[in-house]
Formats: structure tokens, sequence, C-alpha cells
């Protein structure tokens, strides 16, 4: 069953690299749509990594990111391949979707052990880690292996709400504290949030204590990513930051979010800078008939695989 997987992989790399030409084989005469992320090369090729991981085992609210990979791909199919916000295409971009980490419900410890084992092996594969999908605990390793390479890291952290409860519910590692953790290693100092609008008494103390919190306006992050020179930046997103009238699958929504265009004039300013990981999190697909927020996920990791192309090395 596994040579059989792997076969299979092998293949649809093949057609995902026809897809990116859109060339023809004298023995294959058709365009075959393949199930990764659009434009997905050859993993030998590619400098980008983008890999669903979706789990939602710490979901306090309403689970379901675990179904965040496969949405995503298949919003991605109907996505225009072209960026008018940054003039250019993904298929002038060598990434490469591993697919989705095999996570398995529960087994929290097991998970976010597979996942800084795999974010290492996308690294030695010379690939930029960009994780999706899941909820927001599953940064941690990822931004755990970008302070272990970069000890002068800054995090921004664009979300609804703080995540740096001290527990919840007794548990020190949840989608609700991850913020906290990371802080805890990196120094709050080092840590900036924009789009915060939620969190508990404690969160709300910690933000003031350590001035953690901007307004996620351009100007701000500009001004913030200006002040960090070249130092390695790493970029957490949690999509719930937008509004839920835009973004409604998601598993804590929180009204009076931005809205899109708000959400690319921040990410444009990650253009060339010293980036060196990111994440966008927090999909819960079944939330939403309508599709949009798959697509919304979708069209905002077009976006980070651009940033990543044009990071400054
Ligand atoms: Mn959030």
């Amino acid at each position: 069953m596994l040579t059989y997987f792997f076969g299979f992989m092998d293949f649809m790399v093949v057609l995902g690299l026809m897809k990116r030409s859109f060339m023809v084989s004298s023995s294959i005469s058709h365009e075959w749509v393949s199930p990764y992320f659009l434009g997905s090369c050859d993993p030998k090729e590619a400098d980008i990594g983008l890999f669903g991981l979706c789990w939602d085992g710490t979901s306090s609210f309403k689970p379901g990111s675990r179904f965040a990979g496969s949405a995503v791909r298949e919003a991605s199919q109907g996505m225009e391949e072209f960026s008018f916000y940054q003039q250019e295409s993904l298929m002038d971009i060598k990434y490469t979707d591993y697919g989705d980490l095999f996570l398995p419900p529960g087994q929290k410890d097991r998970v976010l052990k597979s996942i800084d084992g795999a974010v290492r092996e996308v690294i030695a594969a010379g690939h930029f880690p960009i994780g999706f999908g899941g909820e927001h605990l599953l940064a941690y390793p990822l931004i755990m292996s970008a302070f272990e390479r970069y000890p002068d890291l800054a995090v921004v952290h664009f979300d609804a709400h703080a995540d740096l409860r001290p527990e919840l519910w007794g548990d020190e590692f949840t989608h609700a504290t991850i913020l906290g953790r990371v802080a805890d290693k990196i120094g709050y100092a080092n840590l900036k949030q924009f789009g915060i609008r939620s969190g508990s008494v404690e969160e709300w103390k910690l933000t003031q204590k350590h001035d953690t919190l901007r307004p996620f306006t351009k100007e701000s992050i500009k001004e913030h990513l200006d002040s960090l020179g070249d130092r390695p930046v790493y970029l957490t997103c949690d999509l719930d930051v937008l509004d839920p009238s835009i973004y409604p699958g998601t598993g804590t929504p929180e009204p009076g979010g931005i809205l899109w265009d708000v959400l690319i004039g921040g990410l444009k300013q990650l253009s060339g800078r010293r980036l060196v990981g990111m994440d966008c999190l927090e999909l819960s697909p079944h939330y939403d008939p309508s599709g949009v927020s798959a697509i919304t996920m979708a069209k905002t990791l077009r976006e980070m695989i651009i940033l990543a192309s044009r990071r400054k090395r």
C-alpha cells in the first residue's frame, strides 16, 4: 500500500510539472489536475516547501481544522495563479506542496514531535517552510525550529486572539497559549502582535506589561519591520484576524476584524524582508458552506509563497 502511495505521488509530481509548464508529452496528451496546491513543482527543483498541518486536538470552541488541507488545495485549483497585489505568478516560483503531514487525532505530544521532525526535514531539503491549515498550537514547533537556527528571531503575529494564556483548563500547550509559550523562549520583547481584539484579563495584562500590541495597519507593520532591520522574521498568521463576515470558517470567530485589503496591505510590508518561516492557520472549512474561507486561505498562501520567493537571503 505504501509502495503504491509513493508511486502515485511520483506520478502526480510528473503531472504537476506538466501543469507548471503547460507542456504535453507524446504519451499524455491532456492536462491533468494535480491534487496538490496550484503550481506545485518537483521537490528537487523547489526553493519553498508548503505543507498541511491539519489537527484540531486543543480547539476549545469549534473544532474542524483537521479538514483544512483538502479544502485549501481544492480552492487553490479555482484560483488565478497570478497575484494582482504583488504582480507575480505562482507558475514562476519554484515551490512544492508536500501534502498533509500525518497527525493522528489526540496524541498531542506525538503530533508536536512529528511536526518538529518534519520541519527539520523540510529545512534540510533546502525548502523555506510554510505550514498551513490546522489549529494555532501547530505553529509552536515551526517557530521553535526557526528560533533554534536564529537566536535573534523576531516573531510577527497576526491574530484576533492574544494566545498568551499561562494555561487553558490546566494545559500550558494549547491553541490559546501558544504565543505565551513562544514568548517564554524568545522573550516578549521579540514578539509583536497585530489585529488582536480578544483575550483574558491575564492576557491583557501581559500585552500591556510587555507592550506587544500594535494596530493592524500597513504603516504600523512597516514601522515595526523597519525597526527590526535585518533581523530574521517569522510570520505566524491565524486567519481569524480577518473579520468573520469574510472568514467565518474558523474555530473561534471574533467580530471586529480586518478586511481582505487590509491583510494584503500588511502582508506586502513583508516583501523583501529577511523571512525565515511562515504559517497560515485556523481554517475549519465546514463552518463555511460557501467555501469562501478556504478560498481566502488559498489566496493568502499564494501571497505568502510570493513573499517567500522575495525574501532577503
Ligand atoms: Mn485566533
